[in-house]
């Protein structure tokens, strides 16, 4: 992309509504707009990283076997009303009528639509187990939206649903969901350590929310220090495998790791003094197994291998997509802007062009354009004519994790200069040998 002709509208004063870091830059650099309380408009930078985190959300839900779909965000009132939960959702739900009449509402979460589907279409245990999920707007009414995105009313989930014939398989899908999880976090650059939780509206009492420790998390959180530990890395996994699956539940939730909802002074006190930790979180995650809860309310049973109804064993399991974009934030970045992980960052590298209308200057900088275009990359180059303080200013405000930079002075030695946004430090080398290095980050390179 090139920066003369795309839409990033930066932002050089810091927004006064701000109170929150990662919400000042998203503001800042042009990636989101407010539309209401709580509602945003996704500007094409920020568009960008949203379809990036959902990308990674699809891509560990499917190796894990979980289908995709997709559900509709208004939902009829008459669900809810059969689960129970059309009273009990309080004021946190947006209801709605239509021109008929009818009670609608603004979906805060999927379970009983879901639940629908599947009485609707399954009716044998042979069918089992399944998992479905889909990545859809959600409303809840918040009473305090704030930090942007962090606490929307309108945000963007990655819900999903397993459907099993026995607690068993029920609770294997949650560790399954457990595993693809942690997966997910560390594809974005993120740590997020599960921790005991309390179910809330949805109900059941096995539950872990993931949280990413950060002072302005909303969360107050207590930990043995032991577990930030813990990576999942790039262990090959079967998601089919029972025991492989619990093991990973066990390694990660045997230490110490609560909310403040769940957490238990004297359970707590038993942790070495030293590795006692208090500190607070953002909640980018929560796991939900909670039996035949909507199964029995809205008579989901399939025929077991005996003839006999029985209603399935179910769970939900949630991601905050557009939550993680500030979170990411929160977790990484400077006193000059965001630093994108890899993973997730909207463009590949930055090309920036010191001198915007000299012909070689230009004519590299086209080369290195096109030459990573090419290796599938994208970058976004500067070919504008601001001052080059204004360029880097910007260049490390939007955080691409690196940056070409081409003036006159070095083509004169035949070298540009690649920049790390995280380590600050620039190295001078030739084009090609930057064009090398940036692909072999992003493993474009073919093994020689
Ligand atoms: C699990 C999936 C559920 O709703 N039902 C379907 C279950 N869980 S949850 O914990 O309530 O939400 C899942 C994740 O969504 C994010 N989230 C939010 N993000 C931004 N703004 C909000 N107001 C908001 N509320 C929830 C969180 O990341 C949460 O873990």
């Amino acid at each position: 992309m090139r920066l003369s002709r795309y839409f990033l509208p930066v932002l050089k004063e810091t927004p006064a509504e701000a109170q929150i870091v990662s919400h000042r830059y998203m503001l800042r650099a042009g990636m989101i707009k407010q539309a209401s309380a709580g509602i945003y408009s996704w500007l094409p930078l920020g568009f960008k990283v949203l379809r990036r985190i959902e990308q990674i959300v699809h891509e560990e839900q499917q190796r894990a076997g979980h289908i995709p779909m997709l559900m509709p965000t208004l939902q009829s009132a008459d669900l809810w009303r059969e689960s129970g939960r059309y009273d009990d959702y309080g004021e946190e739900m947006l209801r709605i009528s239509d021109r008929h009449g009818r009670d609608m509402l603004y979906g805060p979460t999927n379970e009983e639509l879901i639940t629908d589907i599947f009485r609707s279409h399954v009716s044998s245990y042979k069918d089992l187990p399944l998992t479905l999920y889909h990545i859809q707007w959600k409303f809840r009414d918040e009473i305090r939206p704030r930090f942007g995105v962090m606490r929307g009313r309108e945000f963007y989930m990655k819900d999903g649903y397993n459907f099993d014939l026995t607690k068993e398989d029920a609770l294997h899908a949650y560790n399954r969901h457990l595993v693809s999880y942690l997966r997910s976090y560390e594809r974005m650059g993120l740590q997020a350590i599960p921790m005991r939780a309390d179910s809330g509206p949805i109900g059941g009492d096995d539950t872990h929310e993931f949280l990413v420790l950060a002072e302005t998390g909303e969360s107050e959180v207590f930990y043995d220090s032991q577990i930030t530990d813990l990576k999942f890395g790039d262990r090959a996994i079967d998601y089919d495998d029972h025991a492989q699956c619990q093991a990973v539940l066990e390694e990660f939730t045997s230490r110490y790791a609560r909310t403040d909802e769940t957490h238990d002074e004297a359970v707590f006190n038993q942790i070495p003094e030293a590795r006692r930790r208090s500190a607070r979180g953002i909640e980018v995650g929560q796991i939900f197994y909670f039996g035949t809860k909507y199964s029995d309310a809205m008579g989901a049973t399939v025929q077991g291998p005996d003839g006999k109804p029985v209603p399935v064993h179910m769970g939900s399991h949630g991601i905050g997509v557009s939550r993680l974009a500030g979170a990411i934030i929160e977790a990484s970045h400077d006193e000059r802007g965001i630093i994108w992980p890899e993973g997730v960052t909207p463009f590949h590298c930055g090309i920036v062009n010191l001198k915007a209308g000299d012909a070689e200057a230009d004519a590299a900088c086209e080369a290195l354009y096109a030459s990573l275009m090419a290796l599938g990359l994208e970058p976004l180059y500067d070919d504008t004519d601001e001052r080059a303080g204004g360029k880097f200013a910007s260049m490390d405000l939007i955080g691409l994790p690196w940056r070409i930079t081409v003036g006159p002075r070095g083509l004169k030695n035949g070298v540009v200069e690649l920049t790390s946004r995280r380590i600050g430090d620039s190295e001078e080398l030739p084009p090609e040998q930057a064009i090398e290095r940036i692909a072999q980050i992003y493993g474009k390179l073919s093994a020689e």
